[in-house]
């Protein structure tokens, strides 16, 4: 195995899976119960807000509690230890890559635990139920408060410090996302048109399985970490 220098790793809902967190697209997954066009989108949300307020405050209330697990642990222990950078995008809202000891994170798709004032974009920390009557704790005005999550046909976060860690990456890891959502599931083409190795770890071939060089199928619990162990022995 090549030695590498910068990592950047994609990580998706199928990480969390073994945690107990629903996936979306699979066949008992998130969409499969809920139309995405109700819960995940601006529009969505203005039509019916308690709709969109229960949903987020279901899932928030179900994932306190859940564990990281030998996955998240996995990149925790990579980012220790590896001798170059590593930085993980997530597309998870869930908290489990902070709670394993992830530190160079970034969350495109929002988090869980934050609330974001529509009316003057202040992001707060969160782990009570939102609703429409809340005041923000930033500008003091009720009405704006919303999760932080990012919806359809919203701005991803962070896109800039993404696409300067994509360009000078030379291993690009991709984990338990279906490829389906961009502008993520783009990130491949850019490692890739910049050089870097490409992997998909995933449970089974992703939409954009072909785009990758290298793939290991299997649960995230234990593909995950025998792939960091091996990236270790040859960095040592
Ligand atoms: C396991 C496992 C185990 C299971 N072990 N693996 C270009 C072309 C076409 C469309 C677009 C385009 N650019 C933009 C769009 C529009 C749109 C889009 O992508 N639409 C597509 C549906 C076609 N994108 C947007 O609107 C985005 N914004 C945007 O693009 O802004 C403008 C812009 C343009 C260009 C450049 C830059 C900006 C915003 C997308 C927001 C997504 N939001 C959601 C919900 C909010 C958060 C939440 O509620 O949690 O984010 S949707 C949902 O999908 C969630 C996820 O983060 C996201 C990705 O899902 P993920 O993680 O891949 O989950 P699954 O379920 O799909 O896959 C799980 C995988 O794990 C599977 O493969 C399983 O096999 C596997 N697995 N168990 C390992 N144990």
């Amino acid at each position: 195995m090549t030695v590498y220098q910068r990592i950047v790793i994609l990580t998706g809902a199928g990480l969390s899976a073994e945690s107990g967190l629903s996936t979306f697209r699979d066949k008992d997954g998130i969409w499969a119960r809920y139309d995405y066009r109700d819960v995940a989108t601006p529009e969505g949300f203005a039509r019916n807000p308690s709709l969109v307020y229960d949903f987020y405050n279901q899932r928030r209330r179900d994932g306190m509690g859940v564990q990281p697990n030998a996955a998240h642990r996995a990149l925790a222990k990579l980012e220790d230890a590896f001798p170059g950078d590593v930085v993980i995008v997530t597309q998870n809202i869930d908290g489990l890559h902070e709670a394993a000891g992830s530190r160079n994170l970034i969350h495109m798709h929002g988090q869980m635990a934050q609330a974001l004032c529509a009316l003057c974009n202040a992001r707060s920390p969160w782990v009570e139920d939102l609703s429409a009557d809340l005041a923000c704790s930033a500008c003091a005005t009720p009405g704006g408060m919303r999760p932080d999550v990012v919806w359809f046909g919203e701005m991803p976060y962070d896109l800039d410090q993404i696409a300067a860690a994509l360009s000078s990456c030379d291993l690009f890891i991709s984990i338990g996302t279906s490829g389906n959502v961009y502008p993520a599931a783009g990130f491949v083409a850019a490692a890739r048109d910049i050089g870097a190795h490409t992997v998909e770890l995933n449970l089974e071939p992703s939409e954009g399985a072909s785009l990758f060089a290298e793939h290991v199928h299997g649960p995230a619990t234990e593909v995950v970490p025998a792939y960091v162990d091996k990236l270790l022995s040859v960095s040592a």
